[in-house]
């Protein structure tokens, strides 16, 4: 068992060569000390300032000039002493400098940082609250520039501000119904007069756009996920590869071509998009073909927007029917779903108006479908601002919802009596309370940290 007082070191800076490395060490002042003076004897560090230094190894041999910061617990990253060694990023040089603060370190218990534990003893120090500590991971993990800037704000604490303000709403008017407990003659008066029945609605409904705006927060940090499904043969793979402008998947005219899930990521107007050919849906006898044809199904229930392809030189046949009998009922309440009529090239008919006619082969309507996509991912970017957001969060957001909705769908005071609203209040603010750490389970913080990166 690692503990939380241990004096950390790690490389900080990526893996593999560069300009600088950086290995950050963390621990209590007079930890920091210890290490400081062996490793720079005769040198007292001033707090924040950039000293050149020569790193030598323990016969005193130089190995490196490095620029060495010392900063003051609790205004550090960590919220306890740090000291940081900026030298040349080499692989092997690092692992050396690593190896002489590990060893300069060895007396006083110095080990090798767990991954995300510089972000945990933030978040322990209250240096920031979980949702922000997350926000660092996502930061770092951002794959768009839209992500970017959401996690941005989620680390300024845009999502934990919205989260305190619901939760000092849900805490106010706790303290009022359990102040009317004491009272039972007059407590019908006391719910009326407190507008107990009208403030549970106003606080359902900021918490439910709330959970919108989480919604749109976790599409930024994982991207929207397009499921390309249809009958075998209808362009699947073709658009796929048109799509991502590379032949990424095989396309051929033998129907069950492609078994398994196919996927590649572009980038739509700074969001990322998660494209996933699938293969074609039909009955089979096949075993493989059947199991990739369940893969297909899978997807389309994991799916934000489902790409319903058809060939528009044979619609309305036997095929297209059963694929669409199969694939309807998977979907997801809620998901977009697109009809896309391919081959236009080969069709004498234009595509009916509630579908996209394109061809796969000649390209055109392919802008079209792009802009599409587009807009539904448009969608998602909300005026006041987005923050990122996990499925944590978002179950989280829902177990409070479903407590306020005891409330609200029941009028507190009739039928709910004021016990059990003070404890569904209770328990939703509990929930709210998980996404920025207040009421976080430790296993659970243990799960969220060791998914960063080592050094962060
Ligand atoms: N004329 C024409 N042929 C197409 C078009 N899209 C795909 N095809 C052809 O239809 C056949 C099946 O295509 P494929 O992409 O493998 O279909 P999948 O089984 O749905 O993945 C191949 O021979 C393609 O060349 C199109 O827009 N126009
Ligand atoms: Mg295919």
């Amino acid at each position: 068992m690692v503990s939380d007082k241990d004096p950390i070191v790690a490389r900080s800076s990526a893996p593999g060569r560069g300009g600088i490395g950086v290995v950050r060490i963390s621990g209590t002042k007079e930890q920091v000390n210890i290490i400081s003076q062996i490793l720079f004897p005769q040198k007292e560090l001033k707090p924040r300032y950039a000293h050149l230094l020569s790193f030598k190894d323990s016969d005193g041999h130089l190995i490196d000039r490095a620029i060495v910061i010392r900063y003051f617990g609790p205004a550090s990253y960590t919220g306890e002493d740090v000291l940081e060694i900026q030298a040349h990023g080499g692989p092997a040089l690092q692992q050396v400098i690593l190896e002489r603060c590990l060893q300069a370190g060895r007396e006083i218990g110095l080990r090798t940082a767990e991954p995300g534990e510089f972000t945990k003893r933030a978040f322990l120090n209250n240096r920031m609250d979980l949702a922000q500590a997350e926000a660092v991971a996502d930061l770092i993990e951002a794959n768009s520039s839209a992500a970017v800037r959401a996690a941005a704000r989620s680390l300024q604490g845009e999502f934990s501000k919205r989260i305190h303000e619901i939760n000092a709403d849900l805490l106010e008017l706790r303290a009022y119904i359990e102040a009317t407990i004491d009272f039972p003659e007059e407590e019908i008066d006391f719910i009326e007069s407190g507008h107990v029945n009208e403030r549970v609605t106003t606080i359902s409904q900021k918490l439910m756009q709330l959970q919108n705006a989480a919604m749109r927060g976790k599409v930024l940090r994982e991207g929207l996920t397009v499921v390309l499904a249809g009958a075998p043969n209808v362009g699947k793979s073709s658009l796929m590869n048109a799509l991502a402008c590379d032949d990424v998947a095989i396309v051929t005219d033998i129907a069950g071509t492609t078994r398994d899930r196919i996927t590649h990521t572009i980038h739509l107007d700074g969001l990322a998009v998660n494209l996933i050919d699938t293969a074609g849906v039909r009955h089979t006898d096949n075993e493989v073909e059947r199991i990739g044809i369940e893969r297909t199904l899978q997807s389309v229930e994991n799916a934000d927007i489902v790409l319903l392809l058809r060939s528009a030189d044979q619609t309305e046949s036997r095929e297209e029917e059963e694929a669409l009998s199969l694939i309807l009922p998977r979907l997801r309440e809620g998901v977009e779903f697109l009809n896309v009529f391919n081959k236009i090239d080969l069709a004498t008919e234009k595509a009916p108006k509630d579908a996209i006619g394109i061809s796969a082969k000649t390209g055109e309507g392919v802008e079209n479908l792009v802009s599409r996509l587009k807009t539904i991912a448009g969608e998602s970017e909300s005026e006041e601002g987005d923050f990122l957001a996990r499925a944590r969060h978002l179950d989280c957001l829902a177990r409070a919802c479903e407590h306020l909705h005891v409330l609200a769908d029941n009028a507190v005071g009739r039928t709910v009596g004021l016990d059990i609203a003070a404890e569904e209040l209770r328990l939703a603010g509990n929930a709210l309370g998980e996404i920025v750490g207040e009421t976080t389970p430790d296993n659970l913080l243990g799960m969220i940290f060791s998914k960063f990166c080592i050094g962060k």
